[in-house]
């Protein structure tokens, strides 16, 4: 009897708790809470009774448990899942149809559409993947809380592979990792799968990428040794049934390094020979392998120039090596030679563009979104447009190396839409990233885009809660480069923060401020690469001795006692000459060139009148003020969206925004003190001076370079 009481006393204890634990960010924007509202559950609830139709592949168990898994979350009460819908209706049924169209169109492979039928909502594709991404975008109609009612959506991606680079070792370090190590154990593979992997592959589901390279591109042999391939096939069986194939980096010396080979010569037959019994050996273990991607003579990384050899040459050989297999070879275009004197920008065309038209149809050259290295802001790649015969991938970086690691709040939805959207006017107006990324301005069957991960073994993922977004934003984009940040950025902070109106209108716009808010009080007027050595993290203007003259920021930035920029005109470096001529006659000259871009392509007077109505010194002077002032901004909005937040994930934000409080004045600081010391002029009215000296903030800065 006693027992009995004590029990029920527990039982209704447990019950009447509040949930006591804090939102620790692992569900990431797949959290499946109850909706708030009774009436609103009632609503989805009469037509989402049941899943059905789900037994035939893994993939399409997959779609099923996960709409019951979130279905039964937001609706509070359990939805089933049948083998066939039968003669009941007023549920979800998934249904593989070869012939599926939307809108009289023939849907791509992986295109869904979901459509009412008979009061049941019918998700359907031409291949079970297809209907594992409708089951998502499904999910995120009833977590973004929209209506129902006459729904009829489809979607078709509009790149092929969507693809997340891992930049993990197999030490477990990830380089350029700010969210702790890597998610790949693999000391522990084949025999433990860490349950993290599913969670992983469920998020890149619900996004639709498609494709991970697990590895770093600084690649260790090690992974195409018959042991790791294990480890790796093993990793590849979990992403399986979530539509995700694996890739690897290879190091290009690997025949040398485990082969017992004396060379990597592309065009060594013992060499080829290597390759092909490796690709083999790869897809014996791993039947639907993505295939390679390769950073080859970049960095001090060996390659075919090694043997007088060019890039096609190297990754033509790899491309055939994969034979009759489906995959593909993703040769990076990030090349500067060493010892570069002349304009690190122009070295990758260089090098690059004269090969168009020589690769094998199964390659495609990745190219980063800018021609120097993943900045806050840069203008779109040169070879954008000018590579008509190749397909191109974009690379884009999501872990945050020069936008302030898991410290700094910055949405990188606009910065990647800038790319985008860019106009290389490669066959007249119009001609945007976009078009070339997705194939469709010069009629590629191959297309791709590539996001550097920043994913890590941190609890929450990325470290900075809001780098959660950042992976979402960009799985999204990858399907649909159409949509805009702003959209983006409702979908995540609904599903991920929280469904309350005014909150997500101050979040969003947090949200879609942040990284021109950071590229003010970092890179102002298209200054770049003033980043601190090696590490990157914050200012180093005055850096002027490094291993390279082009790991330098004085380099970059060229302040002396005329004026500030990089002439990259005629007169200067003449880099604009790479661009169309429409590019060129906007930039080329200071008065129409975007103030976002000046610095980038011109070396102005500081006395220089912008169209701003200050000289060039006042208005780098502003802005580093006013974008710090700004970070004040950001914690107001924060702070005005507390009571929609869990307290746990709003304290974590409000802590980060104080370091990036302090890291922005940290810059202003650095980079107004030292500029001073060229332009010799006063702080313009209305801002006071800093209250530390140049000195003050350049020790600041050493410590952080000390090991
Ligand atoms: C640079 C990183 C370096 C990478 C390199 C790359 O600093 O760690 O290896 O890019 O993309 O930005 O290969």
């Amino acid at each position: 009897m006693l027992l009995r009481n004590v029990l029920l006393l527990l039982l209704c204890l447990v019950a009447a708790t509040p949930r006591s634990w804090a939102d620790d960010g692992y569900r990431l924007w797949l959290k499946y809470d109850k909706l708030p509202n009774a009436a609103e559950r009632q609503a989805y609830a009469q037509g989402m009774q049941f899943v059905a139709g789900s037994g035939a592949t893994p993939v399409l168990r997959a779609a099923s448990a996960e709409l019951q898994r979130g279905l039964s979350g937001l609706l509070g009460q359990p939805v089933p899942v049948v083998a066939a819908a039968g003669s009941r209706t007023g549920g979800v049924v998934l249904r593989v149809d070869a012939q599926a169209n939307a809108g009289g169109q023939p849907l791509k492979p992986e295109g869904y559409r979901i459509v009412k039928e008979k009061n049941n909502l019918v998700i359907t594709g031409r291949t079970d993947r297809a209907v594992l991404y409708g089951a998502f975008a499904l999910l995120r109609q009833v977590q973004t809380r929209q209506p129902l009612v006459g729904l009829n959506l489809s979607s078709n991606p509009r790149i092929n592979f969507r693809l997340l680079n891992h930049w993990d070792n197999p030490n477990g370090t990830v380089e350029r990792g700010y969210a702790g190590s890597s998610i790949w154990q693999w000391y522990e593979l084949p025999e433990r799968l860490d349950p993290r992997y599913t969670d992983y592959a469920r998020a890149n589901a619900s996004i639709g990428i498609n494709g991970v390279v697990v590895n770093n591109v600084n690649a260790s042999a090690r992974y195409l040794s018959a042991e790791y391939i294990g480890k790796v096939a093993a990793v590849a069986g979990v992403l399986r049934p979530y539509g995700q194939r694996v890739y690897l980096s290879v190091m290009w010396a690997a025949p040398k390094v485990i082969g017992g080979l004396n060379t990597a010569d592309p065009l060594d037959p013992a060499v080829k020979q290597w390759w092909t019994a490796k690709s083999d050996e790869l897809y014996k273990a791993i039947p639907d392998f993505g295939g390679f991607l390769v950073k080859a003579n970049s960095e001090g990384e060996p390659g075919p120039q090694d043997y007088g050899r060019n890039h096609a040459d190297g990754a033509n050989m790899l491309a055939q090596s994969l034979g009759r297999h489906e995959g593909v070879v993703m040769w990076r275009a990030f090349v500067y030679k060493a010892n570069s004197n002349g304009d690190r920008f122009k070295e990758a065309y260089e090098e690059f563009q004269p090969l168009d038209g020589k690769f094998d149809p199964k390659v495609l050259v990745q190219v980063k979104n800018g021609p120097i290295d993943f900045q806050a802001r840069e203008p779109f790649h040169p070879l954008f447009g000018a590579m008509p015969r190749t397909p191109l991938v974009l690379e884009v970086q999501l872990t945050q190396e020069y936008l302030g690691f898991a410290t700094h709040l910055v949405y990188l939805a606009p910065l990647i839409k800038e790319c985008l959207e860019a106009d290389t006017y490669a066959k007249g107006s119009g001609s945007t990233v976009a078009k070339i990324v997705d194939g469709s301005l010069d009629k590629h069957e191959l297309s791709a885009i590539a996001g550097v991960a920043n994913i890590g073994s941190d609890r929450n993922w990325t470290g900075h809660p809001v780098g959660q977004a950042n992976w979402y934003a960009f799985g999204r984009l990858a399907w649909d480069h159409t949509l805009s940040a702003d959209v983006i950025a409702q979908e995540w902070t609904k599903m991920t923060l929280t469904t309350e109106p005014a909150a997500v209108r101050t979040l969003v716009n947090l949200l879609d401020q942040s990284r021109s808010i950071y590229v003010r009080y970092t890179v102002p007027l298209g200054l770049h690469h003033i980043m601190g050595e090696s590490i990157h993290y914050g200012p180093q203007p005055w850096l002027a001795k490094a291993g390279r003259p082009d790991w330098t920021a004085v380099y970059y930035h060229k302040a002396d006692s005329i004026g500030l920029g990089f002439d990259r005109t005629k007169g200067g470096s003449n880099a604009l000459a790479l661009y169309r001529p429409e590019v060129q006659q906007e930039w080329g000259n200071a008065q129409t060139c975007p103030l976002s871009y000046l610095l980038w392509f011109h070396h102005l007077p500081w006395t220089q009148r912008l169209s701003t109505g200050r000289t060039l010194w006042n208005e780098l002077a502003t802005r580093y003020y006013t974008g710090a002032d700004s970070v004040l901004w950001m914690q107001s909005q924060w702070a005005a969206a507390k009571p929609a937040l869990d307290p746990a994930l709003y304290a974590d934000v409000a802590a980060r925004l104080q370091t990036q409080r302090k890291e922005a004045l940290w810059w202003r600081d650095a980079c107004v003190l030292y500029f001073q010391t060229f332009a010799k002029q006063p702080i313009p009215a209305p801002f006071a001076p800093p209250t530390r000296s140049l000195a003050d903030v350049k020790q600041l800065v050493q410590l952080y370079q000390l090991k």
